[in-house]
């Protein structure tokens, strides 16, 4: 056996099934000996989209993601998907080839210092010393990515290393990692939580992705029940408790932060998504629960902190409020969000329910929300695309929605789709997209129909970065040549009929529904790019520099 047929060995040992890959030297022979032992491998075209298909594999199914990259270029591709997992906190196990150990620093082909390039943007990065001990690694590589707060490993795999004759005797195959430990949180902290949130006049719940990792998301539903505790949840902390339940106050976010006399902090990070912990009311007491001790005040005076699982912690603060809380199902607080919640809802809906051509954002992702079905996984990527998505698009169940997230990077959407329905074959999946941000990683449309693996692509295209919002406010001249604009009405579509899968192109707002009804129906993946309007961004904002409209 080869250093590469016992790496597919050790995957399959991790229990890994499928793996994501651009093939190339020196990991040909890895690659080769993965589908020989039936661990699927993916094939795409670029090693950004192999690491996010792989991070959203995992966050989606559960299972253990790996993106097996070649050397040099096709390590530093990869870094992006590395940085995204990092911000999304997925654990997601990279492994790159690079030049032999013997020829360091000669000039070989594709030498780079992979191991430094990932290292501030993966939770452990590692070189391999011996192909007997590649299973070790691996384990060490995967017990790492899913334990504590997940995210991502980097393994390097030197050629000569994986070429080299392996002494089996000598091989140590570590058994399959065990699921990370799910810790309580400190009793005497749980009482403190529970005094603060039975004296809440205003509780809230700030809901993050990161419950993912803790199963039973059912108590969740329960705790908020039990305290008649509204709830936000993050971008992507959107269906663990479904966003149609009465105590989801997304449509009041702001009125909700603001007002809270006791914020609860759960699976979720105080970053620039909430304000950086900022907005809250002066004097509001803050219960944060993390599974990273270090994140606990890092943004905000904590009046309790408690390092542990978020499941874990949600069952011992259920417990400890058995039935003191008495009826909370209406409350002053409740009836105000609402209000703010009803307001928020009339006013967006001119742009909701405009028949103009070039239609709005806001009505064509309407129609998308009245169109799709509940089990609907669904990915967004885009600027305005995103926001309007926060806007109009709910969630059903957990892990079921993927998009830039806090991290912010254009180009997930279409390889978080891909990922997501490797994972959830028996899912409907739908990735909606701004032109810019399709741009990124569209060619994974082609990847979607050689697995068979159907995802209708929705390209919101307003014929360019933010349509023409940013053009017209980037330059002090007059300027001939567009740069945040591409070339007006791009047939993104005619991509997808040349790759063989099912296109439509879109311009009138009544066409959507038939269209999508066409494209779950087709049996093969399908590219809607439907044309909106480049002037359309609701609200506008005032701000004057033009980055300003990009968040900064
Ligand atoms: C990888 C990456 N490059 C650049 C940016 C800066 N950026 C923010 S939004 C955006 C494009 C938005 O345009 P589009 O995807 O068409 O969506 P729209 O806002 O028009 O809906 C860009 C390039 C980014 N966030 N990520």
């Amino acid at each position: 056996m080869d250093g590469s047929t016992l790496l597919a060995h050790a995957l399959q040992d991790q229990g890994a099934d499928c793996v994501f890959t651009v093939v190339g030297g020196p990991v040909i022979e890895a690659v080769g000996a993965c589908g020989d032992l039936g661990l699927r491998p993916i094939g795409v075209h670029h090693e950004q989209a192999a690491v996010f298909m792989a991070q959203a594999y995992a966050y989606v199914g559960g299972g253990l993601g790996v993106a097996l990259l070649a050397s040099g270029p096709a390590v530093t591709n990869g870094v992006t998907g590395a940085h995204v997992a990092w911000d999304n906190c997925w654990p997601v196990v990279i492994l790159g080839g690079s030049a032999s150990t013997r020829q360091r620093g000669k000039m070989p082909f594709q030498e780079a210092d992979s191991v430094a390039l990932m290292q501030p943007v993966t939770k452990w990065a590692a070189q391999v010393d011996s192909a007997e001990r590649i299973p070790e690694y691996l384990a060490m590589a995967v017990r790492r990515a899913h334990a504590g707060r997940p995210g991502p490993v980097y393994l390097d795999l030197p050629a000569d290393i994986l070429q080299a004759a392996v002494d089996e005797a000598r091989a140590v195959r570590p058994p399959k990692v065990a699921p990370p430990a799910l810790p309580a949180g400190d009793p005497a902290a749980i009482a403190r939580a529970v005094e603060l949130l039975l004296g809440a006049e205003r509780p809230l719940l700030l809901l993050g992705k990161g419950v993912r990792w803790s199963g039973n998301f059912e108590r969740l539903t329960h705790l908020v029940e039990t305290l008649g505790m509204p709830f936000v949840p993050s971008p992507m902390g959107r269906g663990f408790i479904p966003d149609d339940h009465p105590l989801c106050m997304s449509g009041a976010r702001s009125t909700a932060l603001r007002g809270a006399d006791v914020v609860l902090v759960l699976g979720a990070r105080l970053n620039w998504t909430f304000g950086m912990g900022r907005g809250f009311a002066p004097g509001a007491r803050v219960i944060q629960i993390d599974i990273a001790p270090e994140e606990l005040g890092l943004q905000q005076e904590l009046a309790v902190g408690i390092a542990g699982d978020a499941g874990a912690v949600v069952a011992q603060l259920l417990d400890a409020l058995g039935d003191a809380a008495g009826d909370r199902s209406e409350s002053d607080w409740l009836a105000t969000l609402r209000a703010a919640r009803s307001k928020n809802e009339a006013a967006l809906a001119p742009v909701m329910d405009a028949e103009a051509v070039p239609m709005t954002h806001h009505r064509l992702l309407k129609e998308v929300r009245d169109a799709l079905p509940r089990d609907a996984i669904i990915t967004v990527d885009g600027q305005i695309t995103l926001a309007t998505g926060r806007q109009v698009l709910p969630s059903f169940l957990p892990a079921s929605r993927l998009n830039s997230g806090a991290n912010g990077c254009m180009g997930v959407g279409v390889p978080f789709a891909v990922g997501a329905k490797l994972a959830a074959p028996h899912r409907p999946v739908i990735s909606i997209n701004g032109d810019c941000a399709f741009g990124f990683n569209g060619m994974e449309m082609e990847t979607s129909l050689r697995y068979d693996a159907p995802v209708v692509f929705l390209i919101d295209n307003n014929d360019g970065i933010m349509g023409g919002v940013l053009e017209g406010r980037m330059f002090q001249r007059p300027h001939a040549e567009r740069v945040a604009m591409y070339l007006p009405g791009i047939r993104y579509d005619r991509m997808m009929e040349a790759f063989g899968g099912h296109a439509e192109h879109i311009t009138d707002p009544a066409a959507v529904r038939p269209a999508l009804a066409h494209a779950f129906a087709a049996g093969r993946s399908a590219c809607l790019n439907v044309a909106t309007d480049p002037a359309a961004i609701w609200p506008i904002p005032t701000a004057g520099r033009a980055s300003a409209l990009m968040g900064y």
